[in-house]
């Protein structure tokens, strides 16, 4: 691994492979969040670096993110709901212990990974990528991107999260939420949605970590809580 910058007090718990996408930053945020020193290591989409064998042992479904926790037995956890639960519980954070407090923010991730991610995510690949313009298709997945977003915005009426506190739950969704635009969805009027949206990207760690990472260049060398200076 070539590293860019090195710390000599900096004792690296988590390998985390990744690339400049929602799912890819909910694990940057949750690692500045948490504040676990890590190693980035860029995996590029285009070259389906996340196809090649040494990644599908890794991952067997060849999509990032993908931690590697060095203080664990080099335990690899892929599919990124599953990675905020773990480093939630190996770290004690973002994730309550009350039974029903921990349930609501699991429902509250659950609705982020089995709907606004997929929705989102076929939006994206429709409005943008798809060489082929397919109106049904965009409406499609426009309009339900749109209407899983108003559920947040219902849910957040009243209230600073998701949940009770600030949570996994608020990372996952925020990552995906914040690229509306990208996907091609008008949020005016969702106003308690827009004021979650600025609340969370005001947060030192979601600035840090929605920047990771950082270019093309490859891997570095996260000492958890350094201010990134983008060029
Ligand atoms: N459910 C998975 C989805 C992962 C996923 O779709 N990752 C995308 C980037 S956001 C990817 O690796 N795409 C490359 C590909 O499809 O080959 C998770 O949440 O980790």
């Amino acid at each position: 691994m070539v590293c860019s910058r090195l710390f000599p007090e900096q004792i690296i718990v988590i390998d985390l492979y990744t690339a400049a996408t929602p799912n890819g930053r909910k694990i940057s945020i949750m690692l500045e969040e948490v504040g676990l020193d890590y190693a980035v290591h860029e995996i590029s989409l285009g070259k389906q670096e996340q196809k090649r064998p040494a990644f599908l042992a890794m991952n067997p479904n060849g999509r990032i993110p993908v931690i590697v926790d060095r203080d664990n037995d080099e335990f690899v956890v892929f599919e990124s709901g599953a990675i905020l639960v773990y480093l939630a519980e190996k770290t004690g954070k973002l994730f309550p212990r009350e039974e029903k407090a921990r349930s609501r923010v699991m429902q509250w991730l659950m609705f982020q990974m089995g709907n606004l991610g997929p929705m989102m995510g076929q939006a994206n690949v429709f409005f943008r990528y798809f060489p082929e313009k397919i109106p049904a298709a965009i409406d499609r997945y426009q309009h339900e991107g749109l209407r899983l977003l108003t559920v947040l915005d219902t849910q957040l009426a009243g209230r600073d999260y998701l949940c009770e506190q600030y949570s996994i739950a608020d990372i996952a969704n925020w990552c995906w939420a914040i690229g509306h635009q990208w996907s091609g969805i008008d949020i005016s009027g969702l106003g308690n949605l827009q004021a979650w949206l600025d609340r969370l990207a005001k947060r030192p760690a979601v600035e840090r970590g929605r920047n990771i990472p950082q270019s093309k260049s490859g891997n570095e060398t996260r000492k958890a809580g350094e201010k990134i200076i983008i060029r």
